[in-house]
């Protein structure tokens, strides 16, 4: 840290007549150059939840709300919409018969499929039918629209880049003409082309989003199961995979990296910090995880996001199974992220 100039009268004078002609002695900055952001590492619990976004179907429906979201607000940046400095999420439920809309947006969406069965999406012409566990890609710009063809409540959280489209002043939105989109791709076509370690001989890719639009849990299940029993823990994230684009096995989108881990039963892990926003949804088992020094007991469907530079730790009473999505594939390309175990 630089010294706080000595303040002369001379200089608080300079100073003082400079501010009318939109200057600033950068020698009197007072914002922080350090890591770590406004945030507040915060927990919700899926009872609380659940019980608001029944409540919220009994007083709005999807013709008037379009989306039927509870957006997940940090209580240190009231009125912002976002959960920490660069990520959105809201908590979308949908009920039998309803659609929602279709319309497109430049910020990317994800979505991982907290409750229910019987609920797609439809996306770029395909729909694909969701399932709890599913992890969801909408590519920015893409038409999208949702419904529910089956006989329960579904529920699913939405993670969106649109904190990067805001801050760049680059956010467009769109609706589509009608409700729904025209489907003119096959159900499947997309796990087909690209969901097998195999890619059309043609296809080129162009370092946006993934063309696959579901990752199935069952299929990333397995693989976490697999290796918990074969590999080594992580000290720090037992088993961890993250989602991959499959046609440049970078993230899935530009901005937004998604993961998924494994936590057997005891397991105690060592603390970390990370320069990512995190934000995670637990898909299976308790525990606490230790954010700032504050533990916060976790059962299923709960989420809770970790901002930027705070110490971090999981312990697990049950095996556990964290879905997580951060802003890392940014942070990546822009040569800014770090992180270190503690
Ligand atoms: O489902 O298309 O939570 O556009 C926020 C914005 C969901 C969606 C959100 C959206 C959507
Ligand atoms: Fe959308």
């Amino acid at each position: 840290m630089s010294q706080a100039a000595t303040q002369t009268p001379e200089l608080a004078v300079f100073s003082k007549d400079i501010r009318s002609l939109g200057l600033n002695p950068l020698w009197e900055r007072t914002v922080s150059q350090k890591p770590g952001s406004p945030c507040l590492p915060t927990h919700w619990k899926w009872d609380v939840l659940k019980r608001q976004l029944l409540r919220s179907c009994e007083l709005i429906g999807t013709k008037d709300a379009e989306r039927r979201v509870l957006m997940l607000e940090n209580p240190h940046m009231p009125g912002s919409s976002f959960i920490a400095n660069t990520l959105f999420t809201g908590l979308q439920i949908i009920q039998p018969g309803e659609i929602a809309s279709a319309h497109r947006h430049t910020p990317n969406a994800l979505r991982f499929v907290v409750e229910g069965k019987g609920a797609y999406t439809s996306v770029n012409g395909e729909r694909v039918m969701i399932n709890p566990g599913d992890f969801i890609v909408t590519p920015n710009w893409s038409w999208h629209d949702h419904g529910n063809i089956g006989d329960e409540p579904v529920v699913w959280m939405d993670g969106l880049d649109s904190a990067f489209t805001k801050f760049f002043g680059a956010t467009f939105r769109e609706d589509y003409p009608s409700d729904t989109q025209p489907l003119y791709r096959t159900e499947g076509d997309s796990a087909a082309a690209f969901g097998s370690a195999l890619l059309p001989v043609d296809y080129k890719d162009d370092a946006s989003g993934s063309p696959l639009l579901k990752y199935p849990y069952a299929r990333t299940l397995e693989a976490l199961h697999h290796l918990h029993k074969t590999q080594p823990l992580h000290a720090c994230h037992g088993v961890k995979l993250r989602y991959a684009n499959p046609a440049n096995g970078k993230y899935p989108f530009p901005t937004m990296a998604a993961f998924m881990q494994f936590l057997p039963k005891g397991f105690a892990g060592k603390a970390w910090r990370t320069t990512e926003n995190i934000v995670f949804n637990v898909a299976e088992g308790s525990g606490v995880a230790v954010i700032a020094g504050e533990r916060f007991a976790f059962s299923p469907h709960d989420i809770f996001v970790a901002p930027s530079w705070c110490d971090f730790a999981f312990h697990a009473n049950e095996d556990c199974v964290i879905f997580s999505y951060s802003d890392r594939a940014a942070q990546e390309a822009l040569g800014f992220h770090r992180e270190e175990a503690l």
